[in-house]
């Protein structure tokens, strides 16, 4: 089945779908290996891995080169965290394409202006113009070829201060502009700003969360409330962050190798996930034996 279908049946399905982060080949290879059935890749993580900020430092060029590796690398579908769509709807129906060339099944743009801040990290964000926003989702979802391409519009008015009123505006208004799902931000703690949306809500379309701050609320609450898809946004490239830490500091102190040899990935583990062996056999399928090797 196709990379943008699998997407697609993930937020139409009944079940509560999940997307586990990504930010290069390599994790999202481990992410389908884990057993996940879709990849988030995501923003401040692929950003952070590239040692920059998640301010639109990276050029959309650069993160359609991080993707590509990453689609190259696995089967599953990739939904892109394509910030502000890097620039207006100009902007974003190339992306769109730009996208579909790659095998990524989906794009989901907030509802911000470019260049974007991190939802976590400042308080007074801007959003941007409805209707703006909405010209934005139709010219992207007019301008893909496969009909199953998903595009998510994320709402950050919640991020932005504002209530429930302002944030069911907002996904009312792009819902009906096209977009397949709306993603529903919240900062606080507590499930209790998604809830109040969810309750206006009702059945109208696919909701898709981000439990990064409310980690804390039972996943058989979404379950229970008909969330289409979770995100767990950023968690590979925290736990390598904690792990790099640990043995470039071990290594640093002991001035050896011995103490981390037993607590890393063996390189047996690194060709594998680099699927090594592949090429082994197709050396011997294309190149000549040569006499002596
Ligand atoms: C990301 O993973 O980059 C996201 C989610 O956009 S958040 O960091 O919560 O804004
Ligand atoms: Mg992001």
């Amino acid at each position: 089945m196709k990379k943008t279908t699998l997407l697609k049946n993930m937020l139409f399905s009944a079940d509560l779908g999940f997307l586990m982060e990504a930010h290069n080949g390599l994790s999202a290879r481990i992410v389908e290996q884990s057993g996940f059935k879709g990849i988030w890749a995501s923003g401040l993580s692929m950003s952070a891995a590239l040692g920059i900020r998640d301010n639109n430092e990276a050029s959309w060029t650069q993160v359609l080169e991080i993707v590509e590796f990453m689609s190259d690398a696995t089967s599953i579908p990739i939904l892109l965290d394509g910030d502000t769509g890097y620039g207006n709807f100009n902007n974003f129906r190339r992306l769109v394409k730009k996208l579909e060339h790659r095998d990524i099944a989906g794009v989901c743009i907030e509802d911000k202006l470019f260049p974007k801040t991190n939802s976590f990290l400042s308080e007074h964000q801007k959003l941007a113009n409805i209707d703006e926003f909405c010209g934005k989702i139709k010219a992207g979802k007019d301008s893909q070829k496969d009909d199953d391409f998903c595009v998510i519009a994320r709402v950050e008015a919640f991020i932005a201060g504002w209530g429930v009123d302002e944030t069911l505006k907002r996904a009312i208004a792009y819902h009906q502009a096209g977009a397949d799902a709306v993603l529903i931000h919240s900062k606080i703690s507590t499930f209790d700003e998604i809830h109040s949306f969810l309750k206006e809500w009702g059945n109208r379309g696919a909701v898709v969360i981000v439990p990064t701050k409310y980690y804390t609320t039972p996943t058989s609450i979404f379950r229970e409330l008909d969330i289409s898809l979770v995100i767990w946004a950023n968690h590979l490239m925290r736990s390598a962050i904690t792990a790099m830490k640990k043995t470039a500091l071990q290594i640093h102190e002991m001035q050896s190798l011995v103490d981390v040899e037993k607590k890393v990935a063996t390189l047996a583990e690194v060709f594998e996930l680099q699927e090594a062996n592949e090429l082994t056999q197709a050396e011997k399928k294309y190149l000549p034996a040569i006499e002596g090797n």
